[in-house]
């Protein structure tokens, strides 16, 4: 296992920082109403999101789901450009046609997050074809929930990905729901990573999603398994989304204790405790990263209250390629 420099671990826990003020932030204006459209929060789970993507190399790509804002913040989008897109304005990533649930970066390798459980993964396995056939030793990352093994999707792509030997990683973030209903009752195998013998490919549980290191250690064995052309991987890791399912769900069929349980393994205190233990950093000097995070994420505020609404011309563009 490389030893990782300073300048990554504390840019991983800037990135975890980042996806935690700035969901925080969505929320309360969610709650002012400035938010159309519905949101997915990453809030307990950014370790299970910068662990894998900085493992990945500037030129991979990825695709992500419905609750995708915590893995574009770790493919470093503009903040200020994804308020936007989730404000519907004009200056977003996507002009303010996608909001939170379609935000996407083609630039960066982001092929965009998506509102139909399953849809990444057949971008996936196209986006990998492309780069098996081109040679241009890039890899894709297919990241989804625990519900989305259950759709026929996960077993088409999964398996003609095996058969074609594509470079992707399909990534599973058990968060125990999906939407109301607990994994447990709608699988009679204790976890979704198992399903990848049936599919003749590797299979890897990595136990603790809210453990920064677990994630990009095995992450980082992994990607040079696929980029190696050793054909697709299944990994599933456990954490937990500390809010309702999206912005509407007040969230009645967890308990309180439960949730709060799940709290108490913050995956961010984890990592500033390593970061401290290990020297890396002192409290002080993590404190200052904190405060500079949720300043970044109050100018995306204000660059998106004061970007204009996308006129009315501008919902017949982008619809054909010209
Ligand atoms: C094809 C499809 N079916 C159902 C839905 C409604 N839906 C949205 S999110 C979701 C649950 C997804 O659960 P999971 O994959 O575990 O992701 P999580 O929300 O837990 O991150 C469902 C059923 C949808 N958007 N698309
Ligand atoms: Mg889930």
């Amino acid at each position: 296992m490389a030893e990782i420099s300073k300048e990554k671990l504390l840019h991983m826990h800037k990135l975890m920082l980042d996806i935690r003020n700035f969901d925080n932030k969505v929320n309360q204006m969610v709650k002012k109403g400035k938010v159309p459209g519905m949101t997915h929060f990453s809030v307990g789970e950014e370790a299970a999101n910068v662990g894998a993507i900085a493992a990945i190399s500037q030129g991979d790509f990825i695709t992500s789901n419905h609750r995708g804002h915590g893995q574009s913040i770790a493919m470093e989008i503009d903040l200020n450009g994804m308020m936007a897109e989730i404000m519907g304005k004009a200056n977003g990533t996507c002009k303010g046609k996608g909001g939170s649930m379609h935000i996407a970066d083609l630039d960066n390798g982001n092929l965009g997050a998506n509102g139909i459980v399953g849809g990444g993964m057949g971008m996936a396995i196209g986006a990998a074809l492309t780069q098996k056939m081109k040679n241009t030793g890039k890899i894709v990352l297919c990241c989804f929930g625990d519900g989305a093994c259950n759709e026929g999707t996960f077993h088409e792509c999964v398996n003609l990905a095996s058969i074609w030997k594509l470079p992707v990683i399909f990534y599973s973030i058990n968060n125990k729901y999906g939407i109301s209903t607990p994994i447990s009752s709608v699988i009679n195998i204790e976890y979704n990573y198992l399903r990848a013998a049936s599919y003749g490919i590797p299979g890897y549980l990595i136990e603790d999603g809210n453990d920064l290191l677990q994630i990009y250690n095995k992450f980082e064995e992994i990607v040079k398994y696929v980029r190696e052309g050793n054909g697709p991987v299944l990994i599933e890791t456990l954490t937990y989304r500390w809010f309702g399912h999206s912005s509407s769900d007040p969230g009645k069929y967890r308990t309180k204790e439960e949730v709060d349980e799940w709290k108490k393994k913050d995956p961010i205190l984890k990592f500033k405790a390593h970061l401290i233990e290990s020297g890396i950093a002192t409290e002080a000097e993590l404190d200052e990263m904190d405060a500079k995070s949720k300043e970044g994420v109050e100018e995306a505020v204000k660059f998106a209250q004061s970007s204009p609404e996308p006129s009315l011309e501008s919902a017949f563009e982008d619809i054909f390629v010209d």
